[in-house]
């Protein structure tokens, strides 16, 4: 792609947990069973993925340094039990997420915002809240719908890029780590 002389060029990241195809495939029927006729814009079954830090915007040096930082990043695998529907008002989202928030989910989230503010990031300064984000741009909040619960067995997290292509925007894992 070419730049406008001296402009920088950047990518758009973000550290995420990207489930696999056949889990990603198991939230998209659970959305669907759940907001059969959502008045929104379905996330489709290979996007979807829990944000854990977003980053923006970021060049080529600094995505060095948040990978090194992510390499220091010591935490436990864990559970994630997507039990709930929530709804996030300002962006008009609506997720799957969790009753009870692994402790050692926390501390990954901890240490991977750690890391960014270290490489110059400032990460959002509201407490983290585990979201899976099934539909966007949902105008009314689906309310407290009961969901059976699936649980997803955490082994590792990712640095992630969302491009925006024609037929929208594609989430891209660059790297995984072990947890
Ligand atoms: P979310 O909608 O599930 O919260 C990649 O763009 C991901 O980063 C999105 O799925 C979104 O996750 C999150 N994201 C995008 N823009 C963001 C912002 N300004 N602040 C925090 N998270 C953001």
């Amino acid at each position: 792609m070419s730049h406008p002389k001296g402009a920088v060029e950047t990518q758009r990241l973000f550290f995420a947990l990207w489930p696999e195809p056949e889990l990603q495939q198991r939230f998209a029927q659970v959305a669907m069973a759940l907001l059969p006729n959502v008045a929104g814009r379905r996330v489709q079954a290979e996007n979807l993925h829990c944000t854990l830090v977003f980053l923006g915007a970021v060049e080529a040096a600094q995505r060095l340094c948040l990978e090194d930082a992510a390499s220091l990043v010591r935490a436990e695998p864990f559970t994630l039990t997507l039990d709930r529907l929530g709804y996030f008002h300002r962006p008009q989202t609506a997720w799957l997420g969790c009753t009870t928030t692994p402790v050692a989910l926390q501390a990954l989230v901890a240490g991977l915002c750690y890391g960014a503010q270290a490489c110059g990031f400032t990460p959002e300064p509201r407490p983290y809240e585990v979201h899976l984000t099934v539909a966007r741009k949902c105008a009314r909040d689906p309310g407290r719908l009961p969901l059976m619960p699936i649980a997803w067995r955490v082994k590792q997290f990712a640095l992630m890029e969302s491009g925006s292509e024609s037929d929208g925007v594609h989430y891209r894992p660059l790297r995984f780590w072990d947890i």
